[in-house]
């Protein structure tokens, strides 16, 4: 006979059962396949059966990896450049310098991060080692650094000061830490080295909370008894994947590129997507979700045309490899006090925002420290009159909410995203090939100087060329145009006054998405400096 207590165990068994059938059964179905778990989308390798027409459109859809597109969309973030040579007065040392030499007399992290931030900063990197090998924190791997000097008693650290800065305030935080050490003596003999660099990287990403960026120069001079050091770059990727995986890696990376240039003015044309090496597999130090890593290798980023058709046709992988704008806010990158009186002006750092940030690029603007470890009041004014002028110019944006008519537009992504404030959402015409255009009625006549264009990057960059047009007594008045927009385009002109304004997409690698079209009037004088002067 079959007790009630008896049924009750037989149930309990069968609902677990059911319980353990569905749950195993919904994992199954969450699960891909392995071959349908996406790849990385920051990439993608060109076939001997790839024709142009084959090739453009892979490279169209070239996307930024998440942190990627998150390091764009941060804009504009600071350099700061201390050290050993904020005390010798010299933009490179030769490692030799004793560590009493360092002694800030009053350093306030705190202050450098608020003047950045009021400049409107996002993110600050600071230089953990410059090439003499001096460390801003306390390193267990070397004597060389902040715990032999007189600063606080050997117990100070200027990395976790500052990171501890920039969290508090809600910026993000990365690292420079140069490669070339000109104190280390291992320097030279190769393994014994990477291994001290490894060791050094493993203490800044694991001590100091979340890093944002790390910062690679390529700089390789000679070691003692003239000896080469043999950099083991995936060695170091692999160490930053590992513990800061959100990471991006600047320079000697397959991350982000060097736009070329120390002036702080990028291309007129800037592709993110440029030929790249392709991933190699079968290589030791292959990672599947960073197959770049392994077969990186440096390239000479200068050149006035990295991504045209002719580049990409030519190259056997395409990866989305964007470009940071770096410039000193003075003539060197440490401090000197004999260049207080030649910090950039308010208005000269605005045509460099507007030629870096306003082409495609981040900008990563250097503000040295002083000897006391402060950020001084040239500087700070001069990022309070950048910034000024810059939420003067876009606190108004006369295109927000025009109603706007397409050539064409996709039912998903209808013309009125374009001005709509969020730059997730976006037009994108109905389907390829030919002009598209869209036109915006701003409900009466507005006078504007200044243009903001940006694609969804998300899917990729797509437009080669665009203009500008504003309706007058019945004609159309081209008043900008360009080549490459990508996530921003800023374009400065001669005042127009106008209700109609429409903006056309002459050539786009395939069908273009268009994030935002604004327009502005300059709370400066619109026209580019000349020459950048
Ligand atoms: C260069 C270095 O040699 C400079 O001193 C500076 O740090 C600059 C940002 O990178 O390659």
């Amino acid at each position: 006979m079959i007790t009630k207590r008896t049924s009750v165990i037989v149930m309990s068994f069968i609902v677990i059962a059911v319980v353990f059938g569905l749950t195993f059964f919904f994992k199954q179905q969450q699960q891909p396949a392995v071959s349908a778990i996406a790849a990385p989308r920051n990439f993608v390798v060109i076939g001997p059966g790839d024709d142009a027409a084959a090739v453009v459109r892979k490279a169209a859809a070239v996307a930024p990896s998440a942190a990627q597109r998150t390091w764009q969309e941060r804009e504009f973030t600071a350099f700061a450049h201390f050290g050993m040579n904020t005390f010798t007065d010299r933009e490179w040392g030769q490692g030799t310098e004793d560590p009493k030499l360092f002694n800030p007399t009053d350093f306030d992290a705190r202050q450098w991060v608020r003047a950045l931030k009021d400049g409107g900063m996002k993110m600050v990197i600071v230089t953990a080692k410059h090439h003499d090998g001096f460390c801003l924190w306390p390193s267990a791997l070397t004597e060389h650094s902040v715990k032999s000097s007189p600063w606080k008693s050997g117990k100070g650290d200027v990395v976790g000061e500052v990171s501890a800065a920039c969290r508090e305030a809600g910026l993000a935080f990365g690292v420079y830490l140069s490669p070339w050490d000109r104190h280390e003596p291992s320097y030279g003999d190769s393994p014994r080295y990477n291994e001290h660099f490894r060791g050094q990287l493993r203490e800044l990403l694991t001590n100091y909370g979340p890093i944002a960026e790390v910062w690679f120069d390529g700089a390789n001079g000679e070691g003692p008894n003239g000896k080469k050091q043999i950099y083991d770059w995936p060695s170091y990727y692999k160490v930053i994947r590992e513990l800061q995986p959100q990471a991006v890696i600047f320079g000697m990376a397959p991350d982000l590129r060097w736009v070329g240039t120390e002036s702080g003015y990028g291309r007129e044309t800037e592709w993110s997507v440029v030929p790249a090496d392709a991933p190699d597999p079968a290589s030791p130090a292959y990672a599947p979700a960073f197959p770049l890593d392994a077969s990186f290798t440096p390239k000479d980023l200068t050149a006035d045309d990295l991504g045209s058709r002719a580049k990409i046709t030519a190259a056997k992988a395409l990866a989305w490899y964007p470009a940071e704008t770096d410039v000193s806010i003075r003539p060197g990158w440490f401090y000197h006090a004999k260049e207080d009186a030649q910090v950039k002006t308010p208005e000269k750092l605005v045509d460099i925002y507007f030629s870096s940030v306003g082409r495609n690029g981040v900008l990563l603007l250097n503000v040295p420290p002083d000897k006391r470890g402060r950020i001084t009041e040239f500087d700070a004014a001069a990022l309070r009159g950048m910034r000024a002028i810059l939420d003067g110019t876009f606190k108004m944006d006369f295109a927000a909410g025009a109603r706007v008519t397409a050539s064409t537009e996709d039912a998903a992504h209808p013309a009125a995203a374009a001005v709509d404030g969020d730059d997730r959402t976006y037009w994108s015409p109905a389907s390829d090939g030919g002009p598209a255009r869209i036109e915006l009625d701003l409900g009466g006549e507005r006078t504007f100087d200044c243009a903001m264009l940006q694609e969804n990057i998300g899917v990729g960059q797509r437009v080669e060329s665009f203009r500008l047009e504003a309706e007058s007594g019945g004609t159309w008045k081209e008043f900008a145009k360009g080549t490459t927009i990508g996530y921003k385009r800023l374009l400065r002109f001669s005042p127009v006054t106008a209700s109609t304004v429409r903006l056309t997409i002459d050539e786009s690698r395939t069908i273009p998405t268009i994030a935002r079209l604004g327009l502005f009037k300059m709370a400066a004088p619109a026209v580019p400096l000349k020459d950048g002067k």
